[in-house]
C-alpha cells in the first residue's frame, strides 16, 4: 500500500508497501474508453436444494447443464434476498444451498478479441458462494458482504460463442468460524421434532437474509491493465498532497501517466510511474455535509496505462474519485481537516420490505435524502460492510462513514480460535482493499459487542486491531463495546471508544429517571480508564409507529422520544469534554429472527421500515440542525433554506 498520511494516533512507523496478503485489487468496475461493463441484474433461474443433506445439487451436478434440466426453477430477482420474494414459508427460513443461474449474451468483441480480459464480479453473495461458467468451476468465496471476481476470458474466448451460462451456488449457513458466526443445532428428540431436524442459531439481532444481494457485473479490461490504485492524502499549508500507488498486471514494461482533474475539468496536477505524490496548491478539501458550503469536493485521479505490443499500443484508463482530507484523533477530539468533528448520525441496516438486504437505488436515495433532512453527517455500517454504491454516494454527499466488519455476535468460545481469527483478518483485508480510497470512510470498526471477557478474546482483538492499523495507518480503528460487558479487552488498543448502551430499555424498564446518572457514570468510567474520545455508538428504544401513551410507556412513540431526550441532556455536557459523537439505534425498523422480544422485527427505528418518520425523527432532526448551527452551519448552496450563515434548516 502507498504511504498513508500520519494522524495523531499513528504512534507506530508508517508502512510503505504494507502487504495485503490478498492477491489482486478490487477496483470498482467503472466504464472508461478501455473498459466496458454489463450488469446482470434482473431475473435469474433459481432453486433451493431442499434435499435432506442439501447436497443434491452437487451430487447431480446441477451446474453441468441448464438448471431447468435438473428440475423446476423459480424466477428470482437479482440483486435481492431470496427470502421474502415468494409465498413459500419454507424458502423464507431456508438454510443450505440455493442455486442461481443466468445466461449472459456477450458482445462479439469480448469473445473474439484475445487482448480483452473478461471479468465476472459478484458484489455480494451471502454467505459462501461457488461459481461455474459453462459448467466449469471458476471461483469460490467465503463471506457475505464483500465482492469477489474472476477472470473468465479463457472460458468465453473459445469459439464463435456469444453467450455464457453463469451458475452460482450460495449457502447461508453460519458456523462458529464464519463472520458473523452461528451454529447449526440438530434436535434429536424424535418425540418433539421430525428426523434430521435442525435450526440455525445466531447471536445477532437481524434477519440472516441471503442470496445475491448486490449487482453481478461482467466487465472488460485490456490484458495489460490497472489492477489497483491506492490513494492517501494530506494537507500542508493549504497544499493538498495526494500519494498514489498503482499496480499493473499483464505487462512488466509499461508507461503510466497520472492526472488529477478538478470538478471544473481542469488538470491540477500530474505525475508518472507507479508511485508518487501530486501537489495541489490551494486545494479544495473534502468536507462533511454542513461543515462547508461546498462539502464533499471530489477530484478525479485518472490513471493512463500504455503498453507497447507487437500489434501496437494498448491503453487502459481508470478514473478514481479522490477527496483530499485528513483525519486525526487526540485524546478527546476527532479531527477532520484539523477541525473538531462531532458525529451526529445513525446506525443503519441494509434492510427493506420484500428485497431484504438486496441493493436498491430508490431505497439508497431515499435513505440519503432522509439523512440530509435530519441534518445527520454520519452513519456506522452496522453490522457489516454495505454496498460499494452506498460508499460512493457518501463520498459525493459528504456523509461520514464508520466502516464496520461483519464481526457481530462473536460470543461463543469456539469462535475465539485461530481459524476464526484468520478469517476475520482476511475479511478486514478485503474490507480495506475495497474501501481504502473512500474519503467518506474515516474509521474502521473491527467488531460489534463481542464477548470480550472470554479468555482468548484478548489475543484475538489485540491481533485484529494491530493488523487493521498496519493495513491502513491513515485511519483510526475502533471496536464497538457494550457497557454491560465489564471487562473490555479491545479498548486498550483502539483509537476511539465506541459504547452502546440501552439504559431504561433492557433494564430499569420504564425508569427514564435513571438515565442521566447511569449514562454520566458510563462516560466517566470509560474516559477515566482510557483517556480516549468516546462515541455513543448505539442508544434507543423500540417504538411501534402509531402507539401513543402519555405519560410515556415503553413501546410508545412518547417513550422513545423521552428516552432520547434524557440521553441528550448528558451528551450535551460530555460533548464539551470528550464525547465526539452520537449515533441513534436505529435509522429504521428492521427485520430480525422471530422471538418474544421482537414484534415483526426490531422497532427501534426513528423511521418505520417503509421510511416514514416516528415522533423521534422530528426530535432528532431538531437536535441535529441545532448542533450543526452551533458550529456554524454551512448548507450546500442549492439545498436547504439558510436563514443567515448560522441558522439553517432543510
Ligand atoms: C445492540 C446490538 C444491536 C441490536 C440492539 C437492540 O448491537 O445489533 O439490534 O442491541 O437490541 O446491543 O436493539
Amino acid at each position: 500500500m502507498a504511504r498513508r498520511a500520519a494522524g495523531l494516533w499513528a504512534l507506530g512507523p508508517l508502512l510503505w508497501g504494507c502487504a495485503l496478503a490478498l492477491r489482486g485489487g478490487m477496483l470498482y468496475p467503472r466504464e472508461s474508453p478501455s473498459r466496458e461493463r454489463k450488469e446482470l441484474g434482473g431475473l435469474w433461474k433459481f432453486r433451493a436444494d431442499f434435499s435432506e443433506n442439501r447436497r443434491q445439487g452437487f451430487e447431480q451436478q446441477w451446474y453441468r447443464a441448464p438448471l431447468r434440466e435438473s428440475g423446476p426453477t423459480l424466477d428470482m430477482p437479482v440483486p435481492s434476498s431470496f427470502n421474502d420474494v415468494g409465498q413459500d414459508g419454507r424458502l423464507r427460513g431456508f438454510v443450505g444451498w440455493v442455486w442461481y443461474e443466468r445466461e449472459a449474451v456477450l458482445p462479439q468483441r469480448w469473445t473474439q478479441d484475445t487482448h480483452t480480459r473478461v471479468v465476472l464480479r459478484i458484489g455480494s453473495a451471502h454467505y459462501h458462494a461457488i461459481v461455474w461458467v459453462n459448467g466449469v468451476h471458476v471461483a469460490e468465496h467465503e463471506g457475505g458482504h464483500l465482492p469477489f471476481e474472476v477472470d473468465i476470458s479463457k472460458l468465453v474466448q473459445v469459439g464463435p460463442m456469444s453467450s455464457c451460462r453463469i451458475t452460482i451456488a450460495v449457502n447461508n449457513t453460519l458456523t462458529p468460524h464464519t463472520l458473523p458466526p452461528g451454529t447449526i443445532v440438530y434436535e434429536t428428540d424424535t418425540s418433539k421434532y421430525p428426523n434430521n431436524y435442525f435450526v440455525q442459531n445466531t447471536h445477532f439481532d437481524f434477519f440472516n437474509y441471503a442470496g445475491l444481494h448486490r449487482p453481478v457485473i461482467l466487465y472488460t479490461t485490456p490484458t495489460a491493465y490497472i489492477d489497483d490504485i491506492d490513494v492517501t492524502t494530506s494537507v500542508d499549508q493549504g497544499t493538498g498532497l495526494v500519494y498514489y500507488q498503482i499496480s499493473i498486471q499483464g505487462s512488466e514494461h509499461f508507461e503510466l501517466e497520472v492526472f488529477l482533474w478538478d470538478e471544473k475539468g481542469n488538470i491540477v496536477a500530474q505525475g508518472s510511474g507507479g508511485r508518487g505524490q501530486l501537489q495541489v496548491p490551494n486545494a479544495h478539501l473534502w468536507w462533511p455535509y454542513l461543515m462547508h458550503e461546498h462539502p464533499a469536493y471530489l477530484y478525479t485521479l485518472e490513471a493512463r496505462l500504455t503498453v507497447q505490443t507487437a500489434a501496437g499500443d494498448v491503453s487502459d484508463f481508470y478514473l478514481l474519485p479522490v477527496g483530499i482530507r485528513t483525519v486525526a484523533v487526540t485524546k478527546n477530539q476527532f479531527l477532520i481537516n484539523g477541525k473538531p468533528f462531532y458525529f451526529r448520525g445513525v446506525n443503519k441496516h441494509e434492510d427493506a420490505d420484500i428485497r431484504g438486504k438486496g441493493f436498491d437505488w430508490p431505497l439508497l436515495m431515499k435513505d440519503l435524502n432522509l439523512l440530509r433532512w435530519l441534518g445527520a453527517n454520519a452513519f456506522r455500517t452496522s453490522h457489516y460492510p454495505y454496498a460499494e454504491e452506498v460508499m460512493q454516494l457518501c463520498d459525493q454527499y459528504g456523509v461520514v462513514v464508520i466502516d464496520e466488519s461483519p464481526g457481530v455476535g462473536i460470543v461463543l468460545s469456539q469462535s475465539y480460535n485461530n481459524q476464526s481469527l484468520q478469517h476475520h483478518l482476511e475479511v478486514m483485508e478485503e474490507l480495506v482493499r475495497r474501501d481504502k480510497n473512500h474519503p467518506a470512510v474515516v474509521m474502521w470498526s473491527v467488531a460489534n459487542e463481542p464477548a470480550s471477557s472470554l479468555g482468548p478474546a484478548g489475543y484475538y482483538f489485540k491481533t485484529l486491531i494491530a493488523h487493521t492499523k498496519a493495513l491502513d495507518p491513515s485511519r483510526p480503528v475502533t471496536f464497538v463495546t457494550n457497557s454491560k460487558y465489564d471487562a473490555d479487552l479491545g479498548a486498550p488498543y483502539v483509537d476511539v471508544i465506541c459504547v452502546n448502551s440501552y439504559f431504561s430499555w433492557y433494564h430499569d424498564f420504564g425508569h427514564l429517571e435513571v438515565i442521566q446518572l447511569q449514562l454520566a457514570t458510563q462516560f466517566e468510567n470509560w474516559y477515566k480508564t482510557y483517556q480516549k474520545p468516546i462515541i455513543q455508538s448505539e442508544y434507543g428504544a423500540d417504538a411501534i409507529s402509531g402507539f401513543h401513551h402519555d405519560p410515556p410507556l415503553m413501546f410508545s412513540e412518547e417513550y422513545q422520544k423521552s428516552l432520547l431526550e434524557q440521553y441528550h441532556l448528558v451528551l450535551d455536557q460530555k460533548r464539551k469534554e470528550y464525547v465526539v459523537g452520537e449515533l441513534i439505534w436505529n435509522f429504521a425498523d428492521f427485520m430480525t429472527d422471530q422471538s418474544t422480544f421482537r414484534v415483526l422485527g426490531n422497532k427501534k427505528g426513528i423511521f418505520t421500515r417503509q421510511r416514514q418518520p416516528k415522533g423521534a425523527a422530528f426530535l432528532l432532526r431538531e437536535r441535529y440542525w441545532k448542533l450543526a448551527n452551533e458550529t456554524g452551519c454551512h448548507p450546500p448552496a442549492e439545498k436547504p433554506q439558510c436563514l443567515g450563515k448560522s441558522h439553517c434548516t432543510w
